[in-house]
C-alpha cells in the first residue's frame, strides 16, 4: 500500500481567512501594548512548530517584553514528546519559556506554573521596575480557537474562585475584539487582557494551512469538511496511524477519502436523498455527515494523541 507523501491544494482559497475583525483586533492590540507587562502567546500543542502568526513576532512582541509560549490542549497530544519539543523550540527558535497546559483542568501542572512564571519574569524586567508599578498586565495572544479565553477563565477561576469572565466557543472566531483587562489574581495583583485570534493574513504553505484547519483554527465550512477529512486521512496514513480503519468500518487502510467517507456514512446509517438523471429519487450515503464525524472523533482525541508537525 502506498500513500501520498505530500499534500498540495488545488487552490489556496480554502485556507485564506482574514476577516475584518482580525485586522481591527491587531490594531487594538498594538494600542494596548504600552500598558502590557508580559505577553502570553497561546498555541495548539498539536502543532508546536507551525501555524503561529509571524505578525506577532514583529508587531507585538518586538522582543522587549517577557514572553511565554503556552502550548495548550496538551490532553490531545502525546505527552512523552514534551521535553523534546521544548528543547527544539528553545534551540531552533530561541523561545525560552514554554509551558504545556490543559485549560480544562485546574489541577494541570502547567496551569499552576503559569502565573508564578509570569510574575517572576515581570518582576525581573526593567521596564516594569522603572515604572514602579504594583500591578501587572498580561496580554493573551494567539491564532483562533487555541484556548486563549479558556486559559484566562481557568486562571481566574482558580485564583479568585470566580465564574467564567470571557466567552469560550468550539468554533474559530468567538472572541472578536480586544477585551477590557480582567483581574485574575489578587496577590500579586495581576490582570489579563483577552484578544481575538489572529491568523497570518496570507497562509502560503498548504500543509500549514490544513493543519490549522484540522485543529479548528479556521471555520470548517469555509475550508470544507471533506477537504479537512482528506487532510486528516493523509496525515494518519503517512504516519502509519491506522486507528481510523476500524472506526470507519473498513478492512484495510486506504488513501481515498471517498472510500473512507462512503464506508463511514453507511456504518452510521447516514443517507441523503438524491435525484438521479432519470428523475428518480434515490438514497445515497451522506458523506458530509461522515466527514464531520471523522473530524470530530479526531478532535476529541479518540484516535490518540498527536503531533501534526512530526
Ligand atoms: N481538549 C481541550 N480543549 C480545550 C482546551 N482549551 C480550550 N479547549 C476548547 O477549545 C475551544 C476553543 O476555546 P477558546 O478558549 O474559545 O479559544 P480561543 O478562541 O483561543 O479563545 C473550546 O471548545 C474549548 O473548550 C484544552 O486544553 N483541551
Ligand atoms: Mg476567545
Amino acid at each position: 500500500m502506498s500513500f501520498r507523501e505530500a499534500y498540495k491544494l488545488v487552490t489556496k482559497q480554502a485556507i485564506r481567512w482574514f476577516p475584518g475583525h482580525m485586522g481591527k483586533g491587531l490594531k487594538q492590540m498594538q494600542q494596548k501594548l504600552r500598558s502590557v507587562d508580559c505577553i502570553v502567546e497561546v498555541h495548539d500543542a498539536r502543532i508546536p512548530f507551525s501555524g503561529r502568526n509571524p505578525e506577532f513576532q514583529h508587531t507585538i512582541s518586538g522582543g522587549a517584553k517577557p514572553h511565554i509560549l503556552v502550548l495548550n490542549k496538551k490532553d490531545l497530544t502525546d505527552i512523552r514528546e514534551q521535553r523534546k519539543i521544548v528543547k527544539e523550540l528553545q534551540e531552533r527558535e530561541g523561545i525560552e519559556h514554554v509551558i504545556f497546559t490543559n485549560s480544562k483542568n485546574q489541577q494541570c501542572t502547567g496551569i499552576k506554573r503559569m502565573l508564578p512564571l509570569a510574575h517572576t519574569l515581570i518582576s525581573n524586567s526593567d521596564r516594569y521596575n522603572r515604572a514602579g508599578l504594583k500591578e501587572a498586565s498580561i496580554m493573551i495572544i494567539g491564532v483562533p480557537n487555541v484556548g486563549k479565553s479558556s486559559l484566562l477563565n481557568v486562571l481566574r477561576n482558580k485564583n479568585l474562585r470566580k465564574k467564567s469572565a470571557t466567552q469560550v466557543g468550539n468554533k474559530a472566531g468567538v472572541t472578536r475584539s480586544v477585551m477590557e483587562r480582567i483581574k485574575i489574581s489578587e496577590d500579586p495583583l495581576i490582570y489579563m487582557i483577552d484578544t481575538p485570534g489572529i491568523l497570518e493574513p496570507r497562509i502560503t504553505d498548504d500543509e500549514m494551512g490544513m493543519k490549522l484547519a484540522l485543529v479548528g483554527c479556521l471555520p470548517d465550512h469555509l475550508v470544507g469538511e471533506e477537504l479537512i477529512a482528506d487532510y486528516l486521512l493523509y496525515w494518519m496514513n503517512k504516519n502509519h496511524r491506522y486507528e481510523y480503519v476500524k472506526e470507519v468500518g473498513l478492512e484495510n487502510p486506504t488513501d481515498h477519502i471517498t472510500e473512507v467517507l462512503v464506508s463511514y456514512a453507511k456504518g452510521l446509517g447516514a443517507e441523503r436523498k438524491y435525484k438521479n438523471l432519470d428523475g428518480q429519487i434515490v438514497n445515497i450515503p451522506d458523506i458530509m455527515v461522515a466527514a464531520r464525524r471523522f473530524i470530530k472523533i479526531f478532535r476529541s482525541g479518540a484516535f490518540g494523541g498527536v503531533n501534526l508537525d512530526r
